[in-house]
């Protein structure tokens, strides 16, 4: 009989899922929220709100999610399937109430996972890593462990709005009735690997380290911060363990309706980041990635912890237990199709109107954040720009978004002391070439691009569950792409990089 893991990953806007087996991955298949579950109304995987700081989603629809994926994949060989790891967007938490475990483990197979589990929640809609809502809790928690700097010497990352902690402290602050109504807190990955396992699952180290409660040195709960956030928080947030641990078996729900052994195990979910990190081979000290998403991410693996950090990284744990470094961008695809819509153009168009603009723009320039930004700090969406209105042909705005994005880039990757020998990029804008070249140009360095669709989530959280399982991780899949950059062009984005940093100062 043939072995095989299944690797999840439940992504902002989309779930996917990967089978994988001894030769890599076989096939893959994907469910995107706003198209396959509309009657949630939400747009990108999250709900529209007037205030740009709120924002949220309905966990109940990554539950139906969930169930529609593993229904839609029936023909796999789920029999076989020996182990299931996954990886969920970071630091989004959702509410349990008393009766989550109780329905849990009574959940008859022949009704929808989400019409048996409606009743679960004790908070309807579950704040994601887009909300920026809580700049008094993270005050309040920096002031807690005696100021800025201890709280990133202990939690390896500034107090981050969007981070667990401070946004579980806003719910407890507010809403303190359903706060005490709530039995149980579980992050976006803990969560689905809750539904998967039958009980309440623990937190993986890699998305407990993006909480600002977690001690990235010692590798557990800091319990003086989670009791500054909300009364027994210990309690409701359950243990962490190591990245990829088993769980224990797969529910029985899950074996009758999709038809999995009831051998197969649940390994522990974590964060999509971190499992991108064991997707992308980024197992070397140094080796970095960005990632180009609904947000932009620059990371690379670490061998020991750094001395000190820059206000603007964090310290995560890696998929391969290891410290990895982060930094996040909020206005990454969004902000790229918002530019796109601006003009009404395909992707192809608008491809066609930068290459007809001079690299370095005539030294025209953008910094656009459409939604508020985590990289640099920016609460509110904001726009600047210079010498647009000399150059204002559509060619020139939409080479200014992109040269801007990725001089941002490269300027606060060089703040934490990153300068990558090479570069890889991965996630979904990485398929465009103009993106790509202009990276490679930005930073000076070789690029390699994976041709692969899969994404590198999906495809590390498989060869999580694949290397617990016992077995050699094959290499890299797909075909890869080395784009060289232009020396002449590096020079050119060099020296732009001080009037950009002052633009995005101005704001
Ligand atoms: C990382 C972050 C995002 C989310 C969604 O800190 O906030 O990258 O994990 O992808």
């Amino acid at each position: 009989m043939s072995e095989y893991v299944l690797g999840i990953d439940a992504s902002t806007q989309s779930i996917s899922a990967v089978l994988y087996g001894a030769d890599g991955p076989i096939a893959e298949k994907s469910l995107n929220y706003d198209q396959a579950l509309p009657q949630y109304g939400t747009s990108g995987g999250v709900l529209p709100h007037e205030n740009p700081q709120l924002v949220h989603a309905p966990p109940l629809m990554w539950v139906e999610a969930l169930d529609q994926l593993l229904l839609s994949v029936k023909e796999w060989p789920l029999a076989e399937v020996v182990a299931i790891a996954g990886a969920a967007q970071q630091h989004g938490s959702v509410y349990l109430n008393g009766s989550f475990e109780k329905i849990l483990s009574g959940l008859s197979a022949d009704a929808p996972l989400h019409q048996q589990l409606a009743a679960c929640f004790s908070r309807e809609t579950s704040p994601v890593w887009m909300d920026s809502s809580t700049r008094v809790q993270c005050q309040r928690l920096e002031s807690s462990v005696g100021g800025a700097d201890r709280l990133r010497a202990i939690t390896g990352s500034n107090a981050s709005e969007r981070f667990t902690g401070p946004q579980i402290a806003r719910f407890a602050d507010e809403e303190p009735e359903a706060y005490a109504q709530t039995q149980a807190i579980r992050l976006i990955s803990s969560f689905h690997a809750s539904l998967l396992l039958g009980k309440l699952a623990p937190t993986d180290y890699g998305d407990a380290s993006g909480s600002n409660c977690f001690d990235v040195k010692n590798r557990c709960w800091h319990q003086p911060l989670l009791e500054s956030c909300a009364p027994q928080l210990g309690q409701r947030l359950g243990r962490c363990v190591a990245p990829r641990t088993v769980l224990g078996v797969i529910h029985p729900y899950a074996v009758a309706r999709f038809g999995f052994s009831s051998s197969c195990t649940i390994c522990a979910w974590t964060g999509d980041n971190p499992a991108s990190l064991v997707g992308l081979g980024l197992e070397k000290s140094g080796d970095c990635a960005l990632s180009l998403g609904t947000s932009d991410t620059f990371f690379a693996t670490l061998e020991e912890m750094p001395r000190s950090l820059e206000s603007q990284g964090h310290v995560f744990v890696s998929g391969h237990n290891k410290p990895m470094l982060l930094q996040c961008y909020a206005n990454g695809s969004r902000t790229r199709e918002a530019m796109r819509e601006r003009w009404a153009y395909t992707w192809d168009d608008y491809n066609t109107v930068v290459a007809a603009t001079p690299v370095g723009n005539n030294g025209a320039l953008l910094a656009s954040w459409i939604v508020p930004e985590i990289t640099p700090y920016i609460p509110q969406p904001c726009e600047r720009s210079q010498g647009l209105e000399r150059h204002a042909s559509a060619g020139h705005w939409c080479r200014a978004l992109l040269e801007g994005q990725m001089l941002s880039r490269r300027l606060h990757a060089e703040s934490l002391g990153l300068e990558p020998k090479r570069l890889l990029i991965t996630g979904g804008a990485a398929v465009n070439p103009v993106i790509r070249q202009i990276i490679a140009d930005v930073f000076g360095v070789p690029v390699t691009y994976s041709a692969s669709t899969l994404g590198s989530v999906a495809l590390g959280a498989a060869r999580m569950a694949w290397a617990q399982i016992g077995k050699p991780v094959v290499a890299v899949q797909g075909s890869e792409q080395v784009i060289l950059p232009n020396k002449k062009h590096t020079e050119t984005y060099t020296q732009m990089l001080a009037s950009y940093r002052s633009l995005e100062q101005s704001c």
